[in-house]
């Protein structure tokens, strides 16, 4: 059994070589797996699933061909792609899963999550999960015309990137009694995780006699980022490019 995990592609016309390795990953790669976790921030931004054109067609494409061919995909949505919706899921045969998810990987325990929950110290990021979450306020903004929730989108995206540029490395990282109290609710010693774009294995104190790890999985900002998972094993590895 292979489960495969990866999240924060961010894919974005403007960044052509992430669309084409990931095409090119549904195609190869995980055809041989058993299952592909995507946590989070697939999109850089997803503004709408009655939107068409040939970023979001070929990525639709892609991952129905995957889930066509018996491979079971899922998909946590993160902060740039919440407002995918059930006719994505139907459209691509993924599984759209909640905030939190415990699944069993060879008969461990592993809660798995986008990761900007676990952020609680940043207040301001919060406070716009809370307000873009509310679902009147989502149903208005698939109701509003493309090119109008494409200028919304861009321009709460210019705030944000000025915003981030103050924010310390330490406010935007996970709150660690956050990660252990959700561990410790799901019954999970292990926690995989994106987000935080600082892919790396920590251990976790989940109390005085039990140690647990957290899993961050890397952006595909310069390579790709995957968790290979294997008969109780894993390994975080990176993909390059294929074209410069
Ligand atoms: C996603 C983030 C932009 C962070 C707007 C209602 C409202 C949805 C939306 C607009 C923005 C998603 C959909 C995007 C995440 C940013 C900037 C910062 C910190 C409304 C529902 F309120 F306008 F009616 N949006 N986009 N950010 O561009 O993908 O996560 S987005
Ligand atoms: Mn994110």
């Amino acid at each position: 059994m292979t489960t495969l995990f990866i999240s924060d592609l961010h894919l974005d016309d403007r960044r052509p070589q992430i669309t084409e390795l990931f095409l090119h990953f549904l195609a190869t790669e995980a055809r041989q797996a058993d299952a592909l976790y995507i946590l989070g921030d697939l999109f850089e931004f997803w503004s709408g699933d009655d939107i068409s054109n040939p970023l979001n067609d070929s990525v639709q494409d892609g991952l129905k061909a995957l889930t066509a061919s018996g491979v079971k995909c899922f998909l946590v949505k993160g902060n740039r792609d919440f407002l995918v919706s059930k006719r994505f899921a139907k459209r691509t045969g993924m599984t759209i899963l909640g905030d939190y998810t415990a699944i069993n990987l060879d008969g461990q325990n592993v809660l798995i999550a986008h990761g900007d929950t676990f952020c609680t110290l940043d207040e301001k990021y919060q406070a716009f999960r809370t307000a873009v979450n509310i679902p009147w306020r989502q149903k208005l903004f698939t109701a509003l015309p493309i090119f109008v929730r494409e200028a919304i989108a861009d321009k709460i995206r210019g705030k944000s990137k000025a915003g981030n540029q103050q924010k310390s490395m330490n406010i935007m990282d996970v709150t660690e009694s956050e990660v252990i109290n959700k561990m410790l609710e799901f019954k999970c010693d292990t926690l995989i995780h994106g987000h935080t774009h600082k892919p790396n294995i920590h251990d976790v104190a989940l109390s005085a006699n039990k140690q647990g790890k957290r899993i961050v999985l890397g952006d595909w900002f310069d390579q790709g980022s995957v968790l290979v998972w294997n008969e109780g094993k894993y390994d975080l590895q990176q993909r390059a490019f294929l074209t410069k």
